[in-house]
């Protein structure tokens, strides 16, 4: 057995604080790490994530019955397998690709474009709490043809679902909680749902209600989880890798110049920032027979958790894992946001995110309208820097001050 302090605990306040602080020494003498307070263990070494993540035989999805279902109310599409996988999978893809993207990207741009426009002549913003956070659920909601005037009722429900399918450890009062506010939402979508089926639109519900696998149309609760599945992919993690891009632009002065003088290097920058900090930390897995890692066991029925921060910081799989860098070269930035990617932020293997090319188009857009819109772009004086979260993380706020642009002069360009 590997010599451990057996006082380290992911659980800990210390491992909260800055995870990336303790990836190295978890990958060199911890790389199976066992939490014994939940009754799981850590993976974070790239190779041994990868081979979790692309072995569906050994490592399954069925964790997501009691991880996810509950609040999700019907399957998602991570937890299903075989022929119904491939059939729902590709109908989603069709919801994020080709001609239904290129609607989307506009709904990003008129979003944001609206979004922003009254923090421009202040010349102050916090990029998560006044413009992420109600950018991400408001565009979902287009995307989906939902009322975007329900945006901060809804952001409150997926607010209780985030929680339960992001926690690690969760009390009886807060799963109640969890399980009220997708009770509620799914009172919301089931009649919106049996509306599109006999109306249908150009939407994504309604395409989802149309769309035929093996001859037989979804159902009412499989297009209630699918449509969860959806918002809460969607809006948890965009705040984030917004956040975080500007975040390391202004932490790296030179590349933010040099993203500026030439915005082809956006998607390198926004590839960089899911390797270096993915807003996704952890990825569930259920061992379905024991499992060998080095001198480790993991039992047959155990739960592991990849930890993708750590993985996507391996020297074995990066040069200099620990520097952010979007010039490097073993980023492969064409392949970032495909089933080949280098990191894993999206995953990796059957499951990989099916929403890829739609989060690399929705950041892009709007990294773009701001960065020019945003100059002399900094942290606000006193602001204080604060990362949340073990499952998904992201900044608690991002407060930045930029020069004020003169009311008329806005939203041009
Ligand atoms: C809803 C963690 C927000 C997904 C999830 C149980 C399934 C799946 C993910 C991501 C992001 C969420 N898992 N998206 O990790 O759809």
């Amino acid at each position: 057995m590997p010599v451990v302090d057996p006082r380290f605990s992911i659980l800990s306040e210390d491992f909260a604080a800055a995870p990336h602080r303790h990836f190295a020494r978890l990958r060199d003498r911890s790389p199976v790490h066992y939490e014994p307070a939940i009754d799981a263990y850590f993976l974070s070494r790239y190779r041994d994530v990868q081979r979790v993540l692309t072995d569906h035989e050994t490592f399954t999805t069925e964790t997501l019955q009691v991880r996810a279902e509950p609040v999700m109310r019907g399957p998602v599409l991570a937890q299903m397998t075989g022929a119904e996988h491939t059939a729902k999978r590709k109908i989603v893809v069709r919801g994020f690709t080709g001609p239904a993207l290129q609607d989307q990207i506009r709904a990003i741009h008129a979003n944001a474009a609206e979004l922003l426009a009254p923090f421009l002549p202040l010349g102050r913003m916090d990029l998560v709490n006044d413009f992420g956070k109600p950018f991400a659920v408001r565009v979902t909601l287009d995307v989906l043809g939902l009322d975007k005037s329900d945006w901060r009722q809804v952001a409150a429900w997926l607010d209780g679902v985030g929680e339960f399918v992001t926690s690690v450890v969760l009390t009886p009062e807060r799963r109640r909680h969890c399980l009220d506010c997708a009770e509620q939402l799914e009172s919301y979508l089931v009649p919106v749902i049996e509306q599109r089926r006999r109306h249908p639109g150009a939407d994504l519900i309604s395409q989802l209600c149309t769309a035929e696998f093996d001859g037989i149309a979804m159902s009412t609760r499989d297009v209630t989880a699918l449509v969860i599945n959806v918002l809460i992919a969607a809006v948890e993690p965009a705040d984030k890798t917004l956040a975080l891009l500007f975040k390391h632009l202004i932490d790296h002065p030179r590349q933010l110049a040099q993203v500026r003088r030439d915005p082809a290097l956006l998607p390198a920058a926004i590839a960089e920032t899911l390797r270096y900090t993915p807003p996704v930390q952890l990825i569930p897995r259920q061992a379905e027979r024991d499992a060998v890692f080095a001198d480790t066991v993991v039992p047959a029925g155990g739960t592991v958790f990849c930890m993708i921060g750590a993985a996507n910081r391996d020297p074995d799989a990066f040069a200099a894992p620990d520097t952010f860098d979007i010039h490097r070269p073993d980023l492969g930035v064409a392949r970032s946001f495909t089933a080949a990617a280098q990191h894993l932020s999206f995953g990796t293997g059957l499951h990989q995110c099916v929403g890829a090319a739609f989060a690399r188009a929705e950041i892009e857009t709007v990294a773009a309208l701001l960065l020019p819109r945003l100059d002399q772009v900094r942290y606000s004086p006193g602001f204080h820097y604060r990362e949340t979260g073990l499952y998904t993380r992201g900044p608690a706020a991002l407060s930045l001050d930029f020069s004020p642009v003169r009311e008329g002069v806005a939203g041009r360009g």
